[in-house]
């Protein structure tokens, strides 16, 4: 069965259409007007072996804030959709992944409980439209909508913004590839108490 989800949400700030593949090939078009947000989604998608669709219109004149945090829920509602009752899955997922200097480290658990833990160190900066902080906004956003507990932290490096995102952003998706990947031998739902 194609674990496929799609979701449109609309507010006052944001209009926003993901579209996830859980089984993919790692294809991504991604619109959200902030450059390197869209090449940050890229990486999600090739290293999360997803595809991906992405399409954002937000009030940018007042940064980037509301646009990430809002793709970040919308990308978590679908995975969420995609996931349907988590059957026969991995449901935990970790990568360790360098990057040049830099060295990041994800967990996640698809436990159906939201939370996000991110320390990843990083210059108060603006790359290609994406102010650094926001890392930690989409993080929480996809956490909560997803229903996962997500643990990132920057290992080693933080000098390079860029570097360092990038690493944070792979060890994300290979992450979260590793806990969405089905497992012949997990019968039913990954839990003892039969639900998630
Ligand atoms: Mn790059």
């Amino acid at each position: 069965m194609s674990r496929a989800g799609e979701v449109r949400r609309t507010t006052a700030e944001t209009e926003v259409l993901v579209r996830v593949q859980l089984d993919g090939a790692g294809s991504c078009d991604a619109q959200t007007g902030v450059g390197f947000f869209d090449h940050m989604l890229g990486l999600v998608a090739r290293h999360g072996l997803l595809d991906l669709a992405v399409e954002a219109r937000g009030d940018l004149q007042t940064g980037s804030h509301h646009t990430v945090e809002d793709v970040g829920i919308t990308m978590g509602q679908a995975v969420d959709e995609a996931l349907g009752d988590r059957e026969g899955i991995e449901r935990y997922g970790d990568a360790l992944v360098p990057m040049d200097e830099c060295l990041a480290q994800a967990a996640i658990d698809l436990s159906g409980r939201p939370f996000a833990a991110v320390d990843v160190p990083l210059p108060a900066t603006t790359i290609g439209g994406f102010e650094s902080e926001l890392l930690e906004e989409f993080l929480r956003g996809f956490a909560n909508h997803a229903g996962a507990t997500l643990h990132l932290r920057l290992l080693v490096g933080g000098g390079s913004a860029h570097h360092a995102l990038e690493a944070s952003f792979k060890a994300f998706a290979r992450a979260l590839r590793a806990a969405v990947a089905p497992n012949p031998r997990v019968k039913g739902v990954p839990s003892t108490k039969g639900s998630l």
